[in-house]
C-alpha cells in the first residue's frame, strides 16, 4: 500500500502538492473510489463536492480519517487538474461548470468503473441497456454463484443492492467474474475498460434531460465495445435492431437472445423460447454442432413479465458463457427472488395483484411492464416529466388497460398525451384516463376503488419520483404500505 496510511493527515491541508487522485463528487461512487484511491490509489487524494450537508459532512469526516484531503462547497479546478488520474461521479453531467473549467485546461477524467476495473484481478462481465440492466446482472451473479463461481456483482446497481465497482476492487481473495451494471454515464468516461463479456439489454430513448439526442446517449452505450477482443462475448437483444446493430465491426462472438427463436440467427450461442421454455443453443465444443439445452419453463420464473422472460434468458446466456452448467442455470432460475420495485408482487386481495414497478422511471420500462402482463389492468403513470413522448404508451395500454390513474407534476401531459393518442370514438379499446391533482395517495386510493377481481393494479409510473418523493424506492415503499393498509 503506497497511499497515506490510516490515521496519517486527520488535517484538512489544503496547501499540499498535487495528488495522485482526484475523486470529483462525495455520493456514493465518489466514496468508494476515494476508498479504493487510498488504499491503491499510489499517492494522496482530493476529494471536493458542492454539497455541505450532514450526510456529505458525515462522509468526508470518514474519508479525512483514512487520509483524505475533502473540501465541501466548491471544487479546487486547479487542484483537480494537476492530479495523475480524475475520477468524476456519474451523476455530474457534461455541461457542469467544474467540467466546463477541466475541459478548458484540456483535462481528461474517467468514471469510477474505469478506474475501479484497473485494479480488477478477474475477468469483466459488463451490463448496460436502458431497462432491464439490474435484474440481468444481479440474475447472471445469481447463476454464477448457482454453479459455484466465485463472483461479485456492483456498480450502477445502486439502492444498497450492490456495491460500488470500486468496492469490488478490494476484495481479497478476488473473484473470478467481476459483474458491473454500468450505466451510459458511466460508459462515456471509460478508455481501457474491456469487458470479457458485455451486455445490452435494451435501448430506447431515456435521459434526454441530459442527452442532445438519443444517436449520443446510445454513442455512449457504444462505448462497451470500444477495446473489443476477437475472444469476448457480445450478448445482445435480437428483438431490438438498436442494440445488433450497437458492436458495428467490433470484433467478439455475438450471442443474442430472443423470445422467438427465429431472431437469434442461425449460428452462435443464443437464448430463445421454444415452446413456452427457456433455451440455449450451445456448441459443446469448438467444431461441433450446436446443441439445445432446456432451461426451464417461463411459468417457473420467479420473476414476473415478459421483460423479465427477457432478462432471464440474457442472464442465462452470460452465465453458460461465463463457465456455469445447464443444471446449476436451471436451478438459479428457479431460486432467484424478484429485485424490489421491479415488477414486485406486493400482494394479491380479493382476487386483485397490486404490482410495484416504481423503478420504471421511464416510458419505455412502463411499456415494457404494460405489455408483460396478461391480465386487465389498472396503471397508475405519473412524477416528475423528463420531458419523453408519451403517446408510445397509449399504443401499449390499448386493449389492455381498463382504466389508467395519472398523477404528479407530468399528469396533465400525460392526460392530454394518452388521450389524444388513444384515438377519440373507440372507447371500447382505450382506457379512460382519469387525472388526479391531490398527490401520490389519492391515486392509489383512486385504484382501489376502481380495481375488480381478476385486475392487476400496477405502479409504473414512467416518470421520475422527485416531484413527490426522494427516490423511487420511497415512492414504491409508500405503494406498499398505502395497499398493505387496505381500503
Ligand atoms: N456534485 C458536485 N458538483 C457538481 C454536481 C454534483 O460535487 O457540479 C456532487 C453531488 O453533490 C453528489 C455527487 O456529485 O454528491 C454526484 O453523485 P452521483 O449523482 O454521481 O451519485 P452517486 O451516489 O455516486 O451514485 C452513482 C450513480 N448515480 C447516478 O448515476 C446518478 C448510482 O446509480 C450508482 O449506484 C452509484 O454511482 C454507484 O455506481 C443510480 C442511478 O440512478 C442507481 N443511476 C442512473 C440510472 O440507473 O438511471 C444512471
Amino acid at each position: 500500500m503506497s497511499g497515506p496510511q490510516a490515521g496519517e493527515d486527520h488535517s484538512d491541508d489544503m496547501t499540499a502538492g498535487s495528488e495522485a487522485v482526484a475523486i470529483v463528487g462525495l455520493g456514493a461512487s465518489g466514496m468508494a473510489a476515494t476508498r479504493l484511491a487510498l488504499s491503491r490509489g499510489g499517492g494522496s487524494v482530493y476529494v471536493s463536492d458542492l454539497r455541505t450537508d450532514a450526510q456529505t459532512d458525515a462522509r468526508a469526516t470518514e474519508l479525512r480519517e483514512l487520509g483524505a484531503r475533502v473540501e465541501l462547497g466548491a471544487h479546487d479546478v486547479a487542484r483537480i487538474a494537476q492530479a495523475g488520474v480524475v475520477v468524476v461521479s456519474p451523476g455530474i453531467a457534461p455541461d457542469t461548470p467544474v467540467l466546463r473549467d477541466l475541459r478548458r485546461r484540456g483535462v481528461r477524467w474517467i468514471s469510477e468503473p474505469e478506474y475501479a476495473s484497473r485494479f480488477y484481478q478477474g475477468s469483466l462481465i459488463a451490463v448496460t441497456g436502458t431497462n432491464g440492466k439490474t435484474t440481468t446482472a444481479a440474475l447472471a451473479t445469481h447463476l454464477l454463484e448457482a454453479a459455484e463461481i466465485p463472483v461479485a456483482l456492483g456498480g450502477n446497481v445502486g439502492a444498497g443492492l450492490a456495491p460500488a465497482a470500486s468496492e469490488l476492487a478490494l476484495m481479497d481473495p478476488p473473484p473470478r467474474w467481476y459483474v458491473l451494471e454500468v450505466s451510459s454515464f458511466q460508459l462515456a468516461d471509460t478508455v481501457d475498460m474491456a469487458p470479457n463479456i458485455g451486455v445490452v439489454t435494451t435501448l430506447a430513448p431515456d435521459h434526454l434531460d441530459r442527452y442532445p439526442d438519443v444517436e449520443s446517449y446510445y454513442g455512449d452505450k457504444a462505448r462497451l465495445f470500444q477495446n473489443a477482443r476477437s475472444d469476448d462475448h457480445w450478448v445482445l437483444n435480437g428483438e431490438v435492431e438498436a442494440v445488433r446493430r450497437l458492436p458495428g465491426q467490433a470484433p467478439g462472438v455475438r450471442c443474442l437472445f430472443a423470445h422467438d427463436p427465429g431472431q437469434v440467427g442461425v449460428d452462435g450461442p443464443a437464448a430463445f423460447v421454444r415452446d413456452g421454455v427457456l433455451t440455449l443453443r450451445w456448441l459443446p465444443a469448438a467444431g461441433a454442432d450446436s446443441e439445445e439445452e432446456a432451461l426451464v419453463p417461463t411459468g417457473r420464473l420467479p420473476i414476473l413479465g415478459r421483460h423479465n422472460v427477457m432478462n432471464a434468458l440474457a442472464a442465462a446466456l452470460v452465465a453458460r458463457v461465463a463457465g456455469a452448467g445447464p443444471e446449476a442455470i436451471r436451478s438459479g432460475l428457479e431460486s432467484f427472488p424478484p429485485l424490489p420495485h421491479r415488477m414486485e408482487p406486493v400482494l394479491e386481495r380479493d382476487g386483485i395483484l397490486w404490482v410495484d414497478d416504481s423503478k420504471a422511471t421511464n416510458v419505455e420500462a412502463a411499456r415494457s411492464a404494460v405489455e408483460s402482463l396478461a391480465r386487465p389492468l389498472v396503471v397508475i403513470l405519473g412524477g416528475r416529466d423528463k420531458g419523453e413522448d408519451f403517446r408510445p404508451l397509449a399504443r401499449a395500454l390499448r386493449g389492455r388497460a381498463r382504466l389508467v390513474i395519472v398523477y404528479g407534476e407530468a399528469g396533465a401531459r400525460l392526460q392530454v398525451e394518452l388521450t389524444e393518442a388513444g384515438g377519440a370514438g373507440d372507447p371500447g379499446a382505450h382506457p379512460s384516463v382519469v387525472r388526479i391533482e391531490a398527490g401520490f395517495d389519492p391515486a392509489v386510493h383512486r385504484a382501489a376503488i376502481e380495481a375488480e377481481a381478476g385486475d392487476v393494479v400496477l405502479l409504473s409510473p414512467a416518470c421520475s419520483s422527485f416531484d413527490l418523493f426522494s427516490d423511487y424506492r420511497e415512492r414504491g415503499r409508500r405503494f406498499a404500505e398505502l395497499v398493505r393498509e387496505g381500503p
